[in-house]
């Protein structure tokens, strides 16, 4: 029997470590490194940052994570870049070097504009709403045109064909695109990890006010794609003292009660709907890569 999917803080040893007074270092031999990735949607200019592993060899074919930050933040939140030090990305190279996970692609796009003079919606709510287009027509060429995934082909095609190696997370409002992109993308991903934020597709915090009704909203987004329980993965968390706890505890206990679509495991193998509840973990960055480490822990194991 496989282990309980629970909340597992990530190594001290992973973190970057003290050199010499107030300085730290990350401390892998072998680390992966951070590209920029330029694109253009919609007339505007965007970029992400792609963390490639240690070795990354382009006549291999890696898995991809895309982790969507939260209100306020960049695309260089999540990783960091070549030239910031940054927790998640010495987390993935000793993860990645003492061969807990198999080497794997993650990508930090934002939903934001990088020149907000060019205009367009706003707001973080309507723009993690219509990211998903982007994440299609834009990105996902982008990235994985230039490296090597499933992806035999970046039109849609080749996207769907190759769904099974894609995942798409994010912490906060990167949880609300996560859902989004479960409701418009689930042919395109098939394994999601909303961190730390609910549903929105019934208004801001519906997971709180209506999470019985989100749930069934979620629930008929995947009858009407045609999509079986066996074709997705979701993997959601918070800690109990979070501020989206009080929104995404009630909308996950409904989501557990439509079994005909969400089928709920205790371990990662079993069923297709997983929480990891912290206890006492706040709306911070810190548990948020933790929960990163515990999932990819289970969905990357080494073959
Ligand atoms: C949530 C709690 C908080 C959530 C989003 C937030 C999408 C965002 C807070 C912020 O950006 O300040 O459940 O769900």
């Amino acid at each position: 029997m496989a282990n309980k999917l629970e909340y597992r803080p990530t190594p001290k040893e992973y973190k970057p470590q003290e050199v010499f007074p107030g300085v730290t270092r990350p401390t892998a031999k072998q680390p992966g490194r951070i590209e920029r990735v330029d694109y253009t949607t919609s007339g505007q200019p965007k970029h992400a940052y792609v963390y490639l592993p240690h070795g990354y060899d382009p006549s291999k074919k890696y898995d991809i994570l895309y982790l969507m930050h939260g209100g306020g933040d960049r695309a260089d939140k999540f990783l960091g870049t070549d030239d910031t030090e940054n927790e998640f990305k010495g987390t993935l190279d000793h993860m990645i070097e003492n061969g807990d996970i198999r080497p794997v692609i993650v990508v930090s796009p934002s939903y934001y504009p990088m020149d907000v003079s060019l205009g367009g919606p706003g707001s973080a709510g309507e723009l993690v709403e219509i990211f998903h287009g982007e994440f299609i027509d834009d990105l996902v060429p982008a990235v994985e045109g230039r490296y090597s995934t499933y992806a035999a082909s970046t039109d849609r095609a080749g996207i769907k064909a190759s769904r099974d190696h894609r995942a798409f997370g994010g912490f906060s409002m990167g949880a609300c695109t996560t859902w989004w992109q479960f409701i418009h993308g689930l042919d395109y991903v098939a394994t999601f990890l909303p961190l730390s934020g609910d549903c929105w597709a019934l208004g801001q915090r519906a997971g709180a006010d209506k999470p019985k009704e989100t749930a069934e909203f979620l629930a008929e987004a995947v009858r009407k794609s045609g999509r079986t329980k066996n074709d997705f993965r979701i993997f959601a968390a918070t800690g109990t003292k979070d501020i989206a706890f009080d929104a995404l505890d009630p909308q996950v206990s409904e989501m557990k009660k439509l079994t005909d679509v969400f089928d709920f495991g205790e371990t990662a193998e079993e069923g297709n709907l997983h929480y990891i509840l912290a206890p006492d973990l706040e709306h911070q960055w810190g548990p948020i890569w933790d929960y990163c480490y515990d999932i990819m822990l289970a969905i990357y194991p080494k073959n």
